[in-house]
């Protein structure tokens, strides 16, 4: 039986999301931020500019969430029982800077297919309109890949400030979301978020993504873990999950694994942005 109800899967299939969905209290929403926190006091500037992939690599508490069982029986009811993590992406904004995310499809430029893989976006602080939450283009993920614009623009949170034009930004659906909820979004559907202007952070740890064992990498190399199920295509190497906070070992894995992003993201582009 499918943990998502048929309701939550009709809106997936006719909106290319479906939200929100309750995971952990915000007790512990609270005790991940203050994890994230204690990181970026340890090492400063080891979560920012391309340091802020794949944080679940050294933090027990993000790679419990990266594996947590309510998150996969959701996203099982997605892309089936065999579930790989292909890595995880902190969207932190915090409030005074001048942080916002262009709408774009993940789809894009992150050389993942085939396309069954789904991005979870869990709130660990609430996420709502005045702190710029997410804004979805509800059903866009029907059209497949659409032109990008690469802007590098100042203050884009995405790699190549990479822009689908022209989005009928009332038509968007944002995605309010309590600290410890998440939603689920595909990989085509059109996607974007405004500026913070509270005077709190917002933070989203993003699984980006959560792919079937049957996905390739086609720009480059991912490692990945098991998430569930069994990887009989074994496309990808797989990769520990951490022990204890900040391991050695485990900054090292980090950086080599964001290295190998880097290659991915800028696969074709003779410009690098700071992501
Ligand atoms: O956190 C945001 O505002 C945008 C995140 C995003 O684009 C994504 O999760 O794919």
């Amino acid at each position: 039986m499918s943990y998502l109800s048929s309701n939550q899967l009709k809106q997936y299939e006719d909106e290319g999301f479906v939200s929100p969905i309750n995971i952990f209290s915000k007790e512990k929403a609270n005790e991940i931020r203050n994890e994230i926190e204690f990181i970026e006091n340890e090492i400063p500037g080891e979560l920012e500019e391309a340091g802020r992939y794949n944080a679940h690599l050294i933090s027990p508490l993000l790679d419990e969430v990266t594996h947590n069982s309510k998150i996969l029986d959701a996203v099982q009811s997605l892309i089936g029982e065999n579930i790989l993590v292909c890595g995880t992406t902190l969207f932190i904004k915090n409030p005074n800077e001048k942080g916002f995310v262009s709408f774009h499809q993940d789809a894009k430029y992150i050389g993942l297919e085939p396309y069954n893989w789904v991005t979870a976006w869990v709130a660990i602080t609430d996420s709502n309109e005045k702190n710029g939450c997410m804004r979805m283009w509800s059903g866009s993920h029907k059209d497949n890949l659409k032109k990008h614009n690469q802007k590098f623009n100042e203050g884009n949170l995405l790699t190549r400030g990479q822009t689908v034009e022209n989005v009928p930004k009332e038509q968007t659906t944002p995605i309010i979301l309590k600290a410890g909820q998440m939603s689920l979004h595909h990989p085509t559907v059109v996607h974007g978020s405004d500026l913070n202007k509270t005077d709190d952070r917002r933070i989203g740890f993003v699984i980006q993504s959560y792919i079937g064992a049957d996905v390739k990498q086609v720009h480059g190399k991912n490692g990945v873990q098991i998430a569930r199920g069994v990887d009989k295509f074994n496309y990808h190497e797989k990769i520990r999950r951490p022990k204890k906070l900040m391991d050695t070992n485990d900054l090292k894995l980090k950086k080599q694994e964001n290295d190998n992003l880097q290659e991915i993201f800028y696969k074709g582009s003779d410009k690098k942005g700071k992501f």
